[in-house]
């Protein structure tokens, strides 16, 4: 077993301590700021899913596409015999795309969120019958003992959604070696990662016309007062959705429309009118800016796909 693998941060207890850390430590700065990863409660999570099908969220189409597409090759590249390990418990579309595409020796979902895990594994066995597959709960941002069972298996990693953009480069840079670490030596990983276009695509990308993306932005302030007792006034804040060009990324702020004052857990906090905090950065990356992440989180590049518009890539790289 892992030191590094304790399940103390994945009661519920643990989780509220530590939303409520980071939601009154980002309050404090000068520019606040909520790590993003708290946007997704079970209202977030489904508004997330909507915001999958919209119009001019074109990702997670553009990613199935070269799925679909491209089977033949990543069987080719990637060979059978692998278990695959999803960091993140996999998506009805995406992941039997691929399975069904390789011929592997397992499937091996890593969620931190053991509901949504043993949903996603259960669908899954029913749809591959032959197929060996091992849940494991656990946050993968460390280290995973993964199950006994595939220990003899080289292992396929696999990280779609450009999830990786989430992260700052330091902490994407860290998970890399983590996911390393956790796969083993003659692992490979496959990693989807959005690609840098027009900031007007983008932006509608983040702000679309029916607001569903302002809705996912918003809960993160209702979802506040709910599990901290606190008064934001929601109808004085407005999602906004910017591409910051010198960081390659897209950020998502909730911008004060009047003064606003308010309360969380006890603590007394200010939002001047534009004042904003900072829900979440989704990085878009270059070939280049791609493979150099790669490369600083100890894995090589060997093979790129896009999808036939070029929007988005999936990089099979090498430990
Ligand atoms: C999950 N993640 C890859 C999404 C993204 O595109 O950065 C989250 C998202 N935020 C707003 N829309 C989608």
């Amino acid at each position: 077993a892992d030191p590094g693998l304790s399940l103390v941060d994945f009661d519920s207890d643990g989780v509220d301590r530590a939303f409520r850390g980071d939601v009154l430590d980002g309050l404090r700065q000068p520019q606040k700021a909520i790590p993003a990863r708290w946007l997704y409660d079970d209202a977030g999570s489904e508004l997330f899913e909507d915001i999958t099908r919209l119009d001019e969220y074109y990702p997670t189409r553009a990613e199935t596409e070269i799925l679909r597409q491209r089977g033949a090759e990543f069987a080719q590249e990637i060979g059978p015999g692998r278990a695959v390990v999803e960091f993140g418990s996999g998506s009805s579309v995406k992941t039997p795309l691929l399975l069904e595409a390789i011929a592997p020796a397992a499937y091996v979902p890593l969620d931190i969120a053991g509901d949504f895990l043993r949903a996603a594994a259960r669908d899954l066995a029913a749809k591959f019958p032959g197929l060996p597959v091992h849940p494991v709960e656990a946050d993968f941002m460390r280290k995973v003992a993964l199950p006994d069972a595939v220990e003899g298996d080289p292992k396929l990693g696999f990280f779609p959604g450009s999830t990786i953009g989430n992260m700052v480069p330091r902490t994407a840079v860290n998970l890399l070696r983590t996911m390393r670490a956790t796969l083993g030596p003659d692992s490979k990983l496959l990693i989807g990662m959005d690609l840098i276009k027009d900031p007007a695509v983008l932006e509608a990308a983040y702000d679309d016309a029916a607001g569903v993306t302002a809705q996912f932005n918003l809960n993160l302030a209702r979802r506040i007062n709910r599990e901290l007792d606190g008064t934001i006034p929601v109808d004085g804040l407005r999602h906004v959705a910017r591409w910051n060009d010198d960081f390659a990324r897209v950020e998502m702020h909730l911008e004060a429309q009047r003064d606003l004052s308010f309360t969380v857990a006890g603590e007394s906090f200010a939002l001047a009118q534009g004042e904003t905090i900072h829900t979440e950065n989704s990085h878009k990356f270059s070939r280049r800016s791609a493979n150099a992440l790669l490369l600083a989180g100890e894995w090589t590049p060997v093979r790129r796909w896009k999808d036939s518009q070029g929007r988005f890539s999936l990089i099979l790289a090498e430990a």
